[in-house]
């Protein structure tokens, strides 16, 4: 597999892992916020109780077989934010930014949304990737909000990380061979070189991880008869910049960006499912020429 190290040698990405962390965590303890800086990541967060992301499942219930209805796959509800007011309404819940507050600080911007629901029987996998090398990002200083909408385990397909990767931060990659059947499209080959053991981020219905944006992380194929369902929130610090109009899908949901870099979305009026044609399918996760939707950096 021919490897690479930069997915955008054209831009001038500064790619290192910063440590987050506010110096008066509310909700998160300084042991918390040490483990994300020294591991990567916190799980499990209680965030919702059972009768609140049972509301947000049957939203989710309905939302994925509308989408499904109209041709999406049940991994390209990416950034539909903008359409839908359920879905901003879910991104901007108070309860999930207290806890992303205490990693960046009082200015919160949502970069984008994407919901991964893994089907039973879909055969799809989540390769080991690190979500920075995609993103056309600098400085990379994102944590992402894994929220699980169905309880997950092994079985099921939960994410696995590799505690510590991020501490590398780019580590080589390649492109994903069709017989993966990955929903992205890098793999990291022999991840256990950059960390620790792989663990299985196993969360209850209405729980969070929080990761960064280099740690390594995957998922396997969904073995159960179970949907296996979460919405990954990718919340950044207003002193990052995108690059290739990626600032075009943002809500600064706290603080305020004075530079106006990044679009502040409004709430939607109300619920609409895109058409299949004018959809960003997985280019919202990136590194994909959204004309050709070929891997991009590849030859
Ligand atoms: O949901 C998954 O299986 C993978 C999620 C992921 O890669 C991410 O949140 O960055």
């Amino acid at each position: 597999m021919a490897e690479y190290v930069d997915a955008y040698p054209e831009l001038q990405r500064d790619l290192r892992f910063f440590p987050l962390g506010v110096d008066n965590p509310r909700l998160l303890t300084h042991a918390q916020i040490e483990h994300y800086n020294e591991r990567g990541y916190i799980a499990p967060i209680d965030v919702f109780d059972a009768s609140e992301i049972a509301g947000i499942r049957a939203y989710f219930d309905d939302l994925l077989a509308k989408a499904m209805a109209a041709g999406w796959s049940s991994y390209e509800i990416t950034n539909w934010h903008k359409h839908c007011r359920g879905v901003w309404d879910i991104v901007t819940q108070p309860a999930i930014l207290d806890f992303v507050q205490d990693l960046l600080g009082e200015t919160i911007i949502i970069r984008h949304s994407h919901l991964f629901a893994k089907l039973p029987g879909d055969g799809k996998r989540v390769s080991w990737h690190q979500d920075a090398s995609y993103w056309p990002l600098s400085p990379s200083k994102v944590a992402s909000a894994w929220l699980a909408i169905d309880d997950t385990d092994i079985e099921n397909g939960a994410m696995q990380i590799i505690p510590r990767s991020h501490l590398h931060a780019q580590v080589p990659f390649g492109e994903s061979a069709p017989e993966e059947n990955n929903v992205l499209n890098q793999t990291v080959a022999e991840p256990e070189r950059y960390g620790d053991a792989p663990v299985a981020l196993e969360l209850k219905a209405g729980q969070i991880s929080l990761h960064s944006d280099w740690l390594l992380h995957s998922s396997e194929v969904n073995q159960s008869k179970r949907r296996r369902c979460g919405l990954a929130i990718r919340f950044l610090s207003s002193d990052v910049r995108a690059f290739n109009g990626w600032n075009q899908h943002s809500i600064v949901c706290r603080g305020v960006e004075p530079t106006g870099h990044w679009a502040d979305h409004p709430r939607p009026d109300g619920e609409l499912i895109p058409r299949k044609a004018d959809g960003e399918q997985l280019a919202a996760h990136g590194w994909v020429d959204q004309q050709s939707a070929k891997p991009k950096g590849v030859r």
